[in-house]
């Protein structure tokens, strides 16, 4: 049996409740499916530890991470360390150290669940955005200065380099291809926007004649986030910048219901390094510590790690007991339901246990 070193990172908030929760499953389809062994070491890293020691995590974090063959991590962020900080001290030298620069972010609405949208069904919202993850919009170029006076200057750049754009967007129609999804949409601004976006759009255009046999189109993103909520079934792979990817996978799952089903996988797609499993959510101090925190982007974003790591049929089998789940109504309170983390959780593992 193959084992993998799994490095886990709760984070903070509600990272803490749902990190042990999809740790639970994991470890039931490992047990059923008799395929694999995760081995997981913990890393108490995150707002508490910045509040203790003035950094995120140590000075050695990344080269204790660079010897793992995954990184599970929960969320970050509390009001008591600047946003900012905490995610430029954590997440983002991650994503960059280990070139994880495809965020995969699928949004799917389950049967069960209640869309805020009126007459949906699930298949009418089953796309995935690829985000930008290492450039862009988020960049440390930049600068302030004359603070607080009639004068202040704030100057933040984007980076957008050919080696990265062209690598998201192939990367986006390969994903296309090999999930057989017919249609790739490029988000864009470059009627705005008018150096970094037209060279996404020649970028989009050249990679994209590599890809006869998948469609093609781009909309400005002030468009394409209506089209979101007016036409979802129009989507099926949606690649965006750093920026506005991440908007449009949490307006996404919004429309699926809720931020709490939000997965996602930040990956080194030539596995040089170590990839990152996460939800899209944060950590949600509003209601961490009560029990109540949707497992389930945690739970999926395990699923996806597992795909990664070679057990597809692994995948499968949570992902039908998430479906299953949601389909005999077992849902927490941010998806209109009673359960608590830990029903959620059991339901899940039973599921899988019974399948
Ligand atoms: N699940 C990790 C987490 O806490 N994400 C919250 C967040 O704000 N992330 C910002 C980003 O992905 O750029």
């Amino acid at each position: 049996m193959k084992v993998h070193s799994i490095a886990v990172i709760p984070g903070d908030g509600i990272g803490k409740e749902v990190v042990p929760a999809a740790m639970k499953v994991l470890d039931t389809v490992s047990e059923v499916t008799g395929s694999f062994k995760l081995e997981y070491e913990a890393f108490p890293w995150g707002c508490e530890y910045y509040l203790k020691n003035k950094r995120m995590m140590p000075e050695d974090g990344l080269d204790i991470l660079k010897n793992f063959e995954a990184i599970f991590l929960g969320a970050v962020g509390d009001p008591k360390v600047p946003d900012h900080v905490s995610l430029w001290g954590l997440l983002i030298p991650i994503r960059r150290e280990f070139q994880q620069y495809a965020n995969v972010r699928p949004v799917r609405l389950f049967e069960g669940v209640r869309s805020p949208l009126a007459d949906v069904t699930p298949s009418d919202i089953d796309f995935v955005v690829i985000r930008e993850n290492n450039e862009g919009e988020y960049s440390n170029i930049g600068g302030r200065i004359y603070s607080g006076t009639e004068r202040e200057i704030v100057i933040q750049e984007s980076v957008f380099t050919r080696y990265g754009v062209e690598k998201i967007i192939r990367f986006a129609f390969e994903y296309a291809v090999k999930t057989g999804r017919r249609r790739v949409t490029a988000a864009t601004k470059s009627n705005g926007i008018i150096f970094t976006m037209p060279f996404w759009d020649e970028v989009f255009e050249e990679i994209g004649n590599e890809y006869p046999q998948i469609e093609r189109d781009k909309f400005h993103i002030d468009a394409l986030s209506a089209k979101f909520v007016l036409n979802p079934q129009h989507f099926d792979v949606v690649v965006g910048s750093n920026l506005f990817g991440d908007i449009l996978s949490d307006l996404g799952p919004a429309l699926a219901g809720s931020l709490g089903i939000a997965a996602s996988a930040n990956l080194n797609p030539e596995r040089e390094f170590p990839s990152m499993f996460e939800p899209v959510h944060g950590s949600a101090p509003d209601i961490a510590g009560k029990g109540i925190a949707n497992p389930v982007a945690q739970i999926w974003s395990g699923a996806m790690m597992l795909e990664f790591l070679g057990y597809k049929e692994a995948e499968e089998l949570i992902m039908n007991a998430i479906k299953d789940t949601f389909k005999d109504g077992i849902m927490t309170p941010d998806l209109k339901g009673k359960a608590t983390t830990a029903e959620v959780t059991e339901t899940i593992c039973k599921k899988i246990r019974e399948y």
